[in-house]
């Protein structure tokens, strides 16, 4: 049974420009508004991870970003659906707060802790340090 249930993936970006990654605050659902993740969204039937990806954050951020390779590991948000979090440079567009969102924060390695992450993303965020940090 378990086994058999299709799984849906949310895919989350780390945006990446000159050594900065992008911190959006969330403003839904309640539970959630007010903590800071990487941005992104739902997998739509049909649509591949990166090409979510890409979807999510033109519709959330209006920003052009090219999904690279994926952080390892995955986060189980409930019984059928995953969090993955993928490398994303920028390639166009400054980041706004469109859609879901109020806040939006560039953060160098140093500052990657100074804002009040879903626990869902940390594991993803100590990773993008390490990689910011060459390490
Ligand atoms: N979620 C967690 N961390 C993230 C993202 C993009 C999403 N970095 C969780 C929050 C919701 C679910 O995934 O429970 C779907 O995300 P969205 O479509 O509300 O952004
Ligand atoms: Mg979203």
């Amino acid at each position: 049974m378990g086994e058999s249930t299709a799984k849906r993936v949310v895919v989350a970006g780390a945006v990446i420009d000159e050594g900065r990654f992008l911190a959006a605050r969330r403003t839904a659902p309640p539970e959630f508004a007010g903590r800071w993740e990487l941005p992104g969204g739902k997998v739509e039937p049909g649509e591949s991870a990166q090409e979510a990806l890409a979807r999510e954050l033109r519709e959330e951020l209006g920003v052009e970003v090219e999904a690279l390779d994926r952080l390892p590991g995955e986060w189980q948000l409930k019984a059928d659906l995953v969090l993955h979090a993928w490398w994303a440079p920028l390639l166009k567009g400054e980041p706004q707060p469109l859609q879901d969102h109020d806040e939006l924060r560039w953060l160098t390695p140093e500052q990657a802790f100074d804002v009040d992450w879903l626990e869902q993303d940390l594991p993803f965020v100590e990773e993008v340090v390490r990689r910011l940090d060459g390490t």
